[in-house]
């Protein structure tokens, strides 16, 4: 890539007119991010695969490089004035950074860590809040998605890629190794509203609730099915990678909630996962629900509270409601 043909992260920042504060905020979990590709990119080397005896928030076993990420973003986020709260996955309560900070930031530092170990695709996803004057640190969090003033997601893929929102259109950057800066690569515009692409993790069929066991069938059924096409299906098992694909060329998202006790209200958290996904595919013209509402509408009752996650081109989306 001839990066002189691109616009820089710092210059879209500049030309887009974003608040001073805020940008610094941006450009702190972009630069930590870069720092988490890099520590990625040599952790089989380095040994740093592989799980810790620690559970997270959610009772699921950590990897250290779990535990590293969210040190990363942290220590960078805590030296910055501006941000007040901290929320993360790995982190069972809220973290109080700078007192005079105007912001609160939820991140999950290191989504779909189960593909470490195979050199698979792994993700940070970000959400950016005001922080509340009055009220308790979790107060701050349990404002709808809708009043996210940025969200977004850095892929760590076969190119490291930065997806951000700050409610008025998507935008894709690309980084640039050799430069060590983020370029605009694309101004993502809009997701087609026709899919004939789900993704979804087969092997919890048996727990299903039966209208939603219907939907994910009359898929199988393709052309001589009710939906009258073949669909096909695609897991890599980190919703950044899974949500990405989505983005860049269509599809339906599907996380729903099921008959498992640790499941009955989906698996992915609202905070730092499915409010921030769900700004940035409202942003490009797609749609993003739990079961029932738009989940940027859902107001957080609990740091850690998981949705179910219903996300992609809209029309499908729909389709997909009208069966639950
Ligand atoms: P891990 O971070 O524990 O790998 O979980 C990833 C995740 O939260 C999300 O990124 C995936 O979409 C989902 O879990 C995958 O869940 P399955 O275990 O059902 O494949």
């Amino acid at each position: 890539m001839n990066s002189l043909h691109f616009k820089s992260f710092e210059n879209f920042l500049l030309s887009s007119a974003i608040e001073l504060e805020l940008s610094t905020v941006v450009k702190d979990i972009v630069s930590a991010c870069t720092d988490i590709s890099k520590v990625l990119s040599c952790c089989t080397i380095e040994g740093l695969t592989g799980a810790i005896e620690q559970q997270n928030s959610s009772g699921e076993t950590q990897k250290q490089l779990d535990v590293l990420s969210n040190q990363i973003l942290k220590d960078k986020l805590c030296l910055n004035k501006s941000v007040k709260y901290i929320a993360s996955e790995e982190e069972n309560n809220v973290v109080s950074a700078s007192p005079s900070g105007k912001f609160a930031v939820a991140f999950d530092p290191l989504d779909g860590s189960t593909n470490i170990d195979v050199n698979g695709s792994v993700g940070t996803i970000f959400s950016i809040l005001p922080a509340l004057k009055d009220g308790s640190p979790e107060a701050s969090f349990f404002q709808a998605g809708n009043q996210q003033l940025c969200a977004g997601y850095i892929l760590y893929g076969p190119a490291t890629q930065l997806v951000i929102t700050f409610g008025k259109g998507t935008y894709i950057f690309t980084l640039q190794p050799d430069a060590n800066m983020f370029m605009l690569t694309e101004n993502k515009t809009s997701i087609p509203k026709e899919t004939s692409e789900f993704s979804v993790n087969m092997a919890n069929t048996r727990y299903w609730k039966r209208e939603f066991g219907n939907y994910i069938q009359h898929l199988l059924d393709g052309s001589s099915g009710p939906r009258q096409k073949p669909y096909n299906m695609r897991w890599v098992g980190a919703m950044v990678a899974d949500i990405h694909r989505v983005i860049c060329r269509g599809g339906v998202f599907l996380y729903p909630s099921d008959k498992r006790e640790k499941l009955q209200t989906g698996k992915l958290r609202l905070v730092y996962e499915a409010s921030p996904m769900a700004l940035i595919i409202e942003n490009c013209g797609g749609s993003a629900f739990n079961e029932s509402t738009s989940l940027l509408s859902v107001v957080p009752t609990s740091l850690h509270q998981k949705v179910p996650v219903i996300a992609g081109s809209t029309n499908e989306v729909h389709t997909c409601l009208n069966y639950l």
